[in-house]
């Protein structure tokens, strides 16, 4: 990684986190309504990962999609429009936090539904022989629908362009993997010929490495893969609610990506960054502050 690299790793990071951070308090304040899923805790997937796309790349996400939409396309500003429900919104305030679609990224809450959406995109890359990859991010819990398995099949049978990302970070909302996943995650991307890697690191870097190569094979006609990431949520499922031990979730904050990261540059060169960031979501803000209702 060149220092350039690094510090746009950083940026990316740490802004997905000033973010969600600031939805979280804007919920809590009452400022804003419906609901919302953050990745804090997870950020190093979507950034690890989308840096490997490319132009005409195609991303599906499920409910917990801002840092992959931020880490795709950086339109801060259509994201929190469009969560506040605002005409400047990325889908003009109809979709809200769950429903984006911008420029091959497309989100929906429907778990499971989304992965057939992918399969299917990946099908229609293919026949137009445009070279895209289609990358489709779900959950642990999520390998309860049956619709995951009908995909990956396909995906497989037909040797279509799409890469699977299981993000297991251990829940199901309040659920524990253990008391919802019989056998092994691995195993059932492997069970449909899939190529599965797994990674356990919240390090950006690690995960750009490990899942780069999957996204040379895909595009050289391979057909799909699939990477699994172990990972961790450290903020709530969704707004608050919380039924997780909090000594197992202060463990878990060793391992905080944007901490983790951090330490890769030298202090003031973090700081800035962090600063700029701040700065850059305070005229966001103040931007829709001074068009509402205009
Ligand atoms: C078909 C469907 N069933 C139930 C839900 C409600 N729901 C929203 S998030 C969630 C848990 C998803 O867990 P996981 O796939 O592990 O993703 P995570 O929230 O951990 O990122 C559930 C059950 C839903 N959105 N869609
Ligand atoms: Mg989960």
């Amino acid at each position: 990684m060149s220092q350039e690299q690094t510090e746009q790793f950083f940026r990316k990071l740490s802004f997905i986190r000033l973010f969600e951070s600031h939805l979280l308090e804007q919920f809590s304040w009452g400022k804003l309504s419906g609901t919302t899923h953050t990745c804090i805790g997870q950020e190093a997937n979507a950034v690890g990962i989308t840096a490997s796309m490319g132009r005409g790349d195609v991303v599906f996400s499920n409910h917990r999609c801002h840092g992959h939409y931020l880490a795709f396309t950086d339109d801060a500003f259509g994201l929190l429009a469009e969560i506040m429900g605002r005409e400047e919104g990325v889908c003009r305030g109809w979709g809200g936090s769950q429903h984006l679609c911008r420029d091959g990224f497309y989100s929906n809450g429907i778990q499971g539904g989304i992965v057939a959406n992918a399969v299917g995109a990946a099908l229609a890359e293919k026949h137009a022989e445009t070279g895209a990859v289609t990358t489709v991010f779900l959950g642990d819990g999520t390998l309860g629908e049956g619709l995951v398995y009908e995909s990956m099949n396909l995906a497989a049978l037909w040797s279509l362009p799409v890469l699977f990302v299981i993000e297991h970070n251990g829940y199901a909302q309040s659920t524990p993997t253990r008391l919802q996943l019989a056998g092994e995650l691995e195993a059932r991307p492997r069970a449909f010929g899939i190529p599965t890697l797994s990674l356990a690191s919240n390090d950006a870097d690690a995960v750009h490495a490990a899942v780069a190569p999957l996204f040379e094979q895909i595009r050289a006609g391979e057909g799909p893969r699939c990477f699994v990431s172990h990972t961790y949520r450290l903020g709530p499922h969704s707004k608050g609610d919380d039924h997780r031990d909090p000594a197992e979730i202060e463990a878990r904050r060793t391992f905080d990506p944007i901490r983790l990261y951090r330490t890769k540059l030298p202090e003031t060169r973090a700081t800035e960054i962090e600063q700029a960031n701040q700065n850059r979501l305070a005229e966001i803000v103040n931007r829709l502050a001074e068009s509402e209702g205009s």
